[in-house]
């Protein structure tokens, strides 16, 4: 592999295991002991928001007694060496890339302390506690800023751009099942990208010409210094 010079990273629930919090995985199909598609679809909000709600102000409260890991502190390195070579893409709704402080990441699926009103501004504020009742800004009624299931990740055309101008992909911390993020490996690799896998386990699926095992909080920090 030469010297690479624009890098995407995605990551996963993986990367944030050893920080304290659960993978989507290992809740098998449950979300914090919530069903998936009560609490992470917009039918499960119609039906009863206030569970919904109570949920993301419980996943959001949590935040408070996690702390990034090595992962996130590597990657951010990572980003200082690449600057504008380098972008992040990140499943996870925590904050933890953020507060180790990396700057270019992308939050495809939205952040836990983002709110957004269901007025026609969809005003999208800050939220470090519980979430307010109505916007601030307009009234409206409000939701967490989560892509659920069935609605479309943010950001997908600057995501799709980068993936088809890099020259190395790496997927760190991902089972490689959910959707649209599981392609995107496919799409790097059809546009003549290496594709590097740090992962716990194996993730089926090709399109990878490198897997390195192991905890994240181990393999990442190397991975990066072979890097830099
Ligand atoms: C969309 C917010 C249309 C909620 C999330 C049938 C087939 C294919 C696709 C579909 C289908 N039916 C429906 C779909 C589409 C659907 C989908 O993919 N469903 C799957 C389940 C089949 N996708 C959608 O609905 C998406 N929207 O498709 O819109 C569209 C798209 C583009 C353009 C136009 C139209 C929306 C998906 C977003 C859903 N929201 N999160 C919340 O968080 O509360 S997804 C949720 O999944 C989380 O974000 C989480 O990040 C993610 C789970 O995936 P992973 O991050 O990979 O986590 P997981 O636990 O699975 O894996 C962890 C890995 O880490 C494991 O491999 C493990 O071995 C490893 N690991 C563990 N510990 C460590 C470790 N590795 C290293 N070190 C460790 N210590």
């Amino acid at each position: 592999m030469g010297t690479s010079k624009k890098i995407v990273v995605l990551t996963g629930a993986g990367i944030s295991a050893e920080s304290g919090l659960r993978t989507f995985r290992d809740a098998d199909g449950l979300w914090e002991n919530e069903p998936v598609r009560i609490v992470a679809t917009p039918e499960g909000f119609e039906s009863d928001p206030e569970r919904v709600i109570t949920f993301y102000n419980k996943l959001r409260n949590s935040l408070k007694n996690v702390e990034p890991n090595a992962a996130h502190h590597a990657l951010v390195k990572l980003e200082e060496k690449y600057g504008d070579d380098f972008l992040l893409i990140t499943q996870n709704v925590d904050d933890l890339h953020q507060r180790a402080g990396s700057k270019r990441v992308i939050a495809m699926h939205g952040e836990l302390l983002k709110v957004r009103c269901l007025g026609h501004g969809e005003h999208v504020m800050y939220c470090t506690e519980n979430q307010p009742e109505k916007c601030p800004e307009c009234g409206a009624k409000m939701r967490p800023h989560i892509v659920w299931f069935g609605e479309i990740p943010f950001e997908m055309k600057r995501i799709q751009k980068a993936l088809t101008q890099c020259d190395l992909f790496a997927y760190i911390g991902t089972s490689g099942v959910v959707y649209p993020a599981a392609g995107f490996r496919q799409m790097a690799k059809s546009s003549g990208a290496y594709v590097v896998c740090l992962n716990l386990e194996e993730v089926d699926g090709g399109y990878t010409d490198e897997f390195i095992q192991g905890k994240a909080g181990e393999i990442v920090p190397k991975w990066v210094e072979k890097l830099s």
